[in-house]
């Protein structure tokens, strides 16, 4: 009887840690549908937009920018290469439709984290990786100096934005008026600015900055000063799959790490032989964190040699179209970028 009661307990132990086992194993494994699809096909489909500074290609058609070094550092994180992943450009309004019907594995392209998004469109964001806010270009000969002299302007936002919503919450809520013009074409978005038909434009303040950059007369427009939202501009991604989710979230969360351990790019091979056992699991000297996340040892420490930490991708990309790290500054310099433990 007592023998019988020990063999039924050993039994229901080995059953319980076979289960542990696999349970385990296949929650480290285990990709969901959008990662089994990023495997089979090899590369990462990338949704982007078009703003000098942020996304753009360069003279041999190599994309080029901060969102897109982010695009780099996860084609590391998922294929140890950073090469393996498709920018395709897609106006504002049909990215959030394709990132929902599977044509997009992500969107970098400035995507505003919002509560509509999340729950009635099932998305899932990733650490917000610029902290933005709307901002509106005017023509300079308007006289204009701030928001609310635009009362009965002309004010052209792009379709599908929060900027189309956020631009009509203003006016109501200062109780002036404006006529809005919505375009969803980027071309002609620049071109109604340009040509006179709306007096003014709208969109986060990152866009207009680099698009200022491709008007023919750049210093005929000026930037007002008020941000009539917050947009902060995250990594977007179809729900359902949470490994690659993780995946997002500690892509970007290793840049901004590194960049507080003062890791760059070029030092990354000293940090080698640092003692603080943090670094070593974070740069893979000590193997075991990354096996037992099912991830290659080398993996943060092949996006900081490659792609550089969060301030190095910003100093490369955004420091030249004069923008100051503000908010997106790390949390030790009174900024809101932090990362969670690495451990
Ligand atoms: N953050 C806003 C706007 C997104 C957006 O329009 N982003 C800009 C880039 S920051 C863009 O795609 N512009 C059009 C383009 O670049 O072609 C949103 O999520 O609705």
């Amino acid at each position: 009887m007592i023998a019988n009661k020990t063999f039924r307990r050993a039994i229901q132990s080995a059953a319980a840690a076979a289960f542990l086992a696999t349970t385990m194993l296949s929650g480290l494994a285990h990709a969901g549908p959008t990662l089994d699809k990023i495997n089979q096909r090899g590369t990462i489909k990338v949704g982007v937009g078009t703003t000098p500074g942020f996304f753009a290609p360069d003279s041999d058609g190599k994309w080029q920018g901060f969102f897109i070094d982010f695009g780099r550092a996860l084609s590391i994180a998922v294929f140890g290469t950073p090469d393996k992943v498709e920018f395709t450009s897609s106006s504002p309004q049909q990215r959030l439709p394709a990132l929902q019907s599977g044509e997009f594995d992500i969107l970098l392209s400035g995507v505003t984290v919002t509560t509509t998004r999340a729950f009635k469109l099932g998305f899932h964001f990733g650490p917000t990786v610029f902290y933005d806010g709307q901002g509106i270009l005017v023509r300079k000969d308007l006289g204009v100096t701030k928001a609310a002299d635009l009362d009965g302007a002309t004010i052209g936002a792009q379709s599908g934005t929060t900027g189309e919503l956020n631009v009509a919450d203003f006016f109501r809520k200062t109780g002036k008026t404006f006529t809005p013009v919505t375009i969803e074409d980027t071309g002609q978005f620049i071109d109604a600015l340009e040509s006179g038909r709306v007096d003014a434009i709208t969109q986060d303040s990152s866009d207009l900055v680099g698009k200022r950059t491709q008007l023919k007369k750049p210093d005929d427009y000026v930037l007002l000063p008020e941000r009539l939202s917050k947009e902060p501009l995250a990594p977007a991604i179809a729900g359902g799959d949470d490994r690659w989710l993780e995946l997002v979230n500690w892509t970007v969360n290793a840049t901004i790490q590194a960049e507080e351990w003062g890791i760059t790019s070029a030092n990354v091979d000293e940090f080698l032989k640092s003692e603080d056992p943090a670094i070593q699991r974070f740069l893979g000297v000590d193997p075991s964190f990354a096996n037992d996340i099912g991830l290659d040892p080398k993996w943060a420490y092949t996006i900081i040699k490659t792609v550089g930490n969060y301030g190095e991708i910003f100093d490369r990309h955004l420091k030249p179209l004069g923008w100051d790290r503000g908010y997106n500054s790390l949390w030790t310099d009174g900024g809101l970028l932090y990362s969670p433990p690495f451990r």
